[in-house]
């Protein structure tokens, strides 16, 4: 067959349209936890893809063959299930290592309402999401571990409608994160998955958070979705004796301040106050801790006292049964365990972690270092990695920026230093203040100078655009010898309050031996005592969080009988056991923070 130049021409154009044309998804709706939803969790059928047929086959028409001779060569309904939420690694043994597209489809009845428009809502989903609603395409999204939604209301029907979504784990060189880390690249639908019904004029996101540096100014805005302006919007939040009606612009926008007497939020006394935001006829609650967080020189200021951060890292990882965090349950495990340490603060590694755990910390009083996985290396010269880390920025910032125990985003861990990295990581803090101008700006850094053999210097450029520094060292383990710490200085080219945002030492629980045979308890054990001596003489530290809360699975570590795909680093391991190394912290913990040690209160 020979195609005529226009057809070619029209051909190309078609095709060009459909990459160039893919919708993204509308702007995050936020607070979903207090919003009218449907819930889609559940047993969805699911069809791997390897070879990528699915889109030349038209899976997201879920359809049947009309006739005999009609070929159709898949088939949704004898396909097996997938949970969601749940990755799909942990879930059927053959998909263990599995990267690449599989089809989800989950059949609903629905009744349409008048005056309410329908979106649909996604978690999070690991990594590139393509989404159908009864055969046709909502859009689009990249990125693993932030929210989004598409607004579904003209093409929902009455009665039963099909959601096809194609969730993509594939690796990319110009993704965030890129093709290397140390953690699993578990795919699917991660988070839970919504229909959120909103009237036609809605309170689509707001700020509502003590001004910087103020402990009694509240100020922020509110955003509606679908006003033309000269809609009234009422603020109010009771217990402070505020209530204030606000008037939206023509884009929708108001701006809100109030000066009231507040209980400040602190990790000692975690107040929320019920926050209510009225339109028309919708009233969105939320519950909203007031607290300021700033820098004085190299001392960090929690409601303007200095604090000190008893911290830990962590995966969102699910304890004992793995696979990827996703309940409140989850939730609750991991910050069981990191209460039992005495920790006021958590680090969320690598990525932003999903909304039950940061409603935990509000609800609990621990502080939260929140992160988006700009991790090693990357595409740093890539406009369109640029703009996919400010995407995932902005979405974290929009689901949390009302959440007290947020303190500090992270731009980024572990980056080489080299100008294009700089240029890349200093945009991304400026984009994050532009978001949120009332949090604390960090990285975690590792390149630092050997001034001489026991003297560390911290003088990466980009400590110039962060608030506040993280250090990840492993002198003891990827460095050296745990005795080094013993002598060593840290210095630093700046003067700002340093955290300490990794150390560690790989330990399968039950495995032992003398304090310096590696990947034994004794040794990790050991590497916790002489770190944490190291720790008291470095002038600057406002804290610190050891690697890691619990072991996580990663596939680069192989060794077996020892990592088996596991990092052992965890103090406690996979199965929720305590290694010798979470005593040594808890004490040190206990000591920072002038309380009995245990065994005192034992009265041993
Ligand atoms: C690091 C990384 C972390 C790794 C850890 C390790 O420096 O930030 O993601 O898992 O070291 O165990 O090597």
């Amino acid at each position: 067959m020979r195609l005529s130049r226009a057809s070619m021409v029209l051909g190309f154009l078609l095709l060009f349209s459909l990459f160039a044309f893919a919708q993204s998804p509308a702007p995050l709706i936020s607070n979903i936890a207090n919003r009218t939803t449907v819930n889609l969790d559940g047993d969805w059928h699911t069809i791997i893809d390897p070879y990528e047929f699915g889109l030349q086959e038209r899976f997201y028409l879920n359809a049947h063959p009309a006739n005999k001779t009609d070929r159709v060569e898949y088939n949704f309904d004898a396909s097996p299930t997938l949970h969601v939420p749940g990755d799909w690694n942990s879930q059927r043994d053959q998909l263990l290592f599995y990267e690449g597209p599989i089809w989800y489809r989950r059949l609903f009845n629905y009744r349409k309402r008048p005056g309410t428009r329908t979106f649909v809502y996604f978690g999070a989903a690991n990594y590139k999401t393509r989404v159908y609603l009864n055969g046709q395409e909502l859009g689009e999204h990249e990125g693993g571990f932030t929210g989004f939604n598409f607004e579904a209301t003209s093409i929902l029907r009455d009665g039963e409608n099909f959601l096809v979504v194609e969730v993509d784990n594939t690796r990319h060189a110009d993704g965030i994160p890129a093709r290397n880390t140390d953690w699993w690249n578990y795919g699917g639908l991660t988070r839970d998955v919504f229909l959120v019904e909103v009237p036609d004029v809605f309170v689509q996101d707001y700020m509502i958070q003590l001004a910087r540096g103020s402990q009694n100014e509240i100020s922020g805005w509110v955003q509606l979705n679908g006003s033309h302006g000269g809609d009234r919007i009422t603020v109010s939040i009771p217990e402070a004796g505020i209530k204030q009606t606000l008037t939206a612009d023509a884009s929708g926008h108001a701006e809100f301040h109030a000066s009231a007497k507040l209980d400040l939020w602190s990790p000692e006394h975690p107040k929320l106050y019920d926050v209510a935001i009225a339109s028309g006829q919708e009233a969105v609650h939320d519950q909203i801790g007031f607290r300021s967080i700033e820098v004085r020189g190299h001392e960090l200021l929690l409601n303007g006292k200095p604090k000190f951060l008893r911290g830990i890292a962590m995966h969102e990882e699910a304890p004992i049964r793995g696979g990827r965090a996703n309940t409140e349950k989850d939730a609750e495990t991991l910050f069981t365990w990191l209460r039992e340490l005495g920790c006021n603060y958590v680090r969320l590694a690598h990525y932003p972690h999903n909304e039950y755990e940061i409603r935990l910390a509000d609800r609990l009083g621990i502080l939260v270092w929140s992160e988006i996985p700009v991790y090693w290396d990357i595409d740093w010269q890539n406009p369109a990695t640029l703009a996919n880390a400010q995407a995932q920025l902005r979405d974290e910032i929009t689901r949390d920026r009302n959440r007290a125990a947020v303190i500090f985003w992270s731009m980024s861990n572990e980056t080489p230093i080299k100008p294009e990295r700089t240029a890349f990581i200093s945009t991304l803090a400026q984009t994050a203040r532009q978001f949120d101008d009332t949090r604390l700006i960090t990285s975690a850094l590792n390149r630092v100078d050997h001034t001489s053999e026991y003297v560390r210097t911290l003088s990466d450029p980009l400590g110039a655009s962060l608030d506040v520094l993280g250090i990840n060292e492993y002198i003891g383990w990827y460095e050296g010898s745990v005795y080094d710490a013993d002598q060593m200085q840290w210095r630093s080219d700046y003067d700002k309050p340093m955290i300490i945002s990794e150390f560690g030492a790989d330990a399968p629980y039950g495995r032992h031996g003398d304090k310096d045979e590696r990947w034994t308890e004794e040794y990790q054990a050991n590497l916790f005592r002489h770190q944490l001596g190291m720790l008291d003489r470095i002038p600057n530290l406002v804290g610190l969080s050891p690697w890691v809360l619990v072991d996580f699975r990663s596939p680069r570590r192989t060794l077996p009988g020892i990592q088996d795909y596991y990092n052992r680093k965890g103090l406690f391991s996979n199965h929720g056991q305590k290694k010798q190394a979470f005593y040594v912290l808890q004490k040190y913990y206990e000591q920072k923070a002038g309380l009995p040690s245990a065994a005192e209160k034992s009265g041993k």
